[in-house]
């Protein structure tokens, strides 16, 4: 019989944090691989899927998931027995509170650095709105490296749902060209993060490295 779980990912982007999830759970799941360089994300196909045109999308016997923040907390709570969650209210909302600053805030400087086409058709602009979003870029890794001080994980005491979610970004820090050794304890995350048999199994199914 086919899972009810169905992953949509791109290798090496956010997809990456529900994929270490779904195999840190260790049901089955299904994927489904695109390539966003290919145009996989702007087909029809895939639209009708996600109308937004972005992975991760998560298909559930509960209906579609889109947006990683959403897709990583139904894979908490739907699962409690894996306690990818703090039990305390505070810790709860501190991951809430990592997760929307992750997923909404980063992509939007990231995209300033890498795509300024997107903002304007103005070619002479594009090297001022990547500057911009390189300066965004960096101050946002040494606000993660400062709220990773003093820490093994993210939230609390343990492994959550926050924490792939920074290995990805670790990864996208070498891609902007950042000096990622200036950001030790976040390295330290990352080691921490290698330790784990899901997330080794992750890297070697989206065939990258972290
Ligand atoms: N807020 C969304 C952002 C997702 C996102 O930006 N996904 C990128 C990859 S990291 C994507 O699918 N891009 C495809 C495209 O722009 O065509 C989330 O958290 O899921």
């Amino acid at each position: 019989m086919s899972s009810p779980l169905m992953l949509y990912y791109c290798p090496g982007h956010m997809s990456f944090a529900p994929h270490v999830i779904l195999n840190e759970i260790g049901l089955p799941f299904e994927r489904r691989c695109l390539s966003i360089k290919s145009g996989d994300t702007a087909q029809a196909e895939f639209r009708a899927v996600n109308p937004k045109g972005k992975v991760p999308v998560l298909k559930t016997a509960e209906g579609i998931l889109t947006e990683s923040s959403a897709i990583l907390m139904y894979l908490a709570l739907r699962y409690p027995g894996e306690h990818l969650l703090p039990d305390a209210a505070v810790g709860q909302a501190q991951v809430v509170e990592w997760l929307n600053w992750l997923s909404s805030m980063l992509p939007a400087s990231i995209a300033l650095r890498l795509h300024p086409y997107r903002f304007t058709d103005e070619q002479s602009a594009w090297a001022g709105i990547q500057a911009r979003g390189q300066a965004e870029c960096e101050s946002f890794y040494q606000m993660v490296e400062q709220k990773l001080q003093h820490k093994t994980w993210a939230v609390s005491e343990r492994f959550t749902v926050v924490d792939p979610m920074l290995m990805i970004f670790y990864r996208w820090g070498d891609l902007l060209g950042l000096d990622m050794s200036a950001f030790p304890c976040w390295q330290r995350h990352t080691e921490n993060m290698r330790k784990r048999p899901a997330v080794l199994k992750t890297l070697a199914t989206e065939e990258i490295t972290i």
